[in-house]
């Protein structure tokens, strides 16, 4: 099968809002031996890309967005099994306490489901707090188990802020050194991470792991 055009299908699909369609064609890619993190990367990221900006434009609205997320939910379905396997191949045990939480005011989770998952996979001892946490909670739940990294997600310019408020909530409680910081989503740079001064971002789920790694090491 040509790669590059089932990746395409895989993109046109999440664009489409057609569920079916993004779990069969990504079943296919999968079974045809594509790699999992292109087709999480160059199928799924990259659709739901044109869509956000199709709503930007104000070509696609409310329920297009929604639609595109039920499509990347069918599609994360199949892909998660294979992303998991890979992942988790040749890994020993690890230690790290990790807190996942999309940020206060922030309600997407898509990539932040992906990102705790591919963490458990990874060996780490993952807290995934959900969406819309407060900051108080999430410094909180960090201090009880002993976290060793707080990774954030945010996708909203106007909640983004609030990572910056976290740090400083850690700061202010005299704690900000005993954590490991780290910001992700699709508005996120390295530019922006490094001046609220976080300690690192990536922009996949493949890649938070790696960052996860060389801040933990991975024995
Ligand atoms: C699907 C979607 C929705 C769904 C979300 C469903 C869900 N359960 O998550 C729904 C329909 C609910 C939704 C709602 C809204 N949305 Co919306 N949405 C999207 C869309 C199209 C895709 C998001 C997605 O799932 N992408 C796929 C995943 C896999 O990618 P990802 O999240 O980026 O995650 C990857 C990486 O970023 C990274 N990563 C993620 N988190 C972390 C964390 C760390 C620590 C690290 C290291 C890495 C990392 O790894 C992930 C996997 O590889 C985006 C467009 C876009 N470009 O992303 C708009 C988008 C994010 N939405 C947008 C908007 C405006 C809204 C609404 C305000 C719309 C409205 N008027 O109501 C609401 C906001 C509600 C709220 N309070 O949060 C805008 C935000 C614009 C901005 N600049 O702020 C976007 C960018 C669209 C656009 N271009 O206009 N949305």
């Amino acid at each position: 099968m040509d790669k590059d055009n089932i990746i395409e299908q895989i993109s046109q699909a999440v664009i489409d809002g057609d569920d079916a369609a993004s779990a069969e064609k990504t079943r296919l890619a999968l079974e045809s031996g594509t790699d999992p993190l292109l087709i999480l990367n160059s199928g799924l990221m990259a659709g739901a890309e044109v869509v956000g900006k199709r709503f930007e434009q104000g070509e696609y609205f409310l329920p297009e967005l929604l639609l595109t997320a039920r499509a990347l939910k069918s599609a994360m379905e199949v892909i998660k099994p294979a992303l998991l396997e890979q992942q988790s191949m040749g890994v020993g045990r690890v230690s790290g306490k990790i807190i996942v939480a999309t940020i206060q005011t922030d309600i997407h989770d898509i990539g932040k489901n992906i990102v705790a998952s591919l963490l458990t996979a990874s060996g780490y001892d993952v807290t995934d707090m959900g969406v819309d946490v407060p900051l108080k909670s999430i410094v909180d739940k960090a201090e009880e188990i002993g976290a060793d990294i707080i990774a954030v997600s945010c996708l909203l310019t106007t909640s983004m802020p609030y990572m910056k408020d976290l740090i400083e909530l850690l700061k202010g409680r005299g704690v900000r050194s005993k954590y490991k910081v780290l910001v992700g989503g699709a508005s996120v740079t390295k530019a922006w991470a490094e001046s609220i001064g976080a300690d690192g971002t990536a922009s996949n789920a493949a890649d938070a792991v790696v960052l996860v790694r060389s801040l933990l090491g991975s024995g």
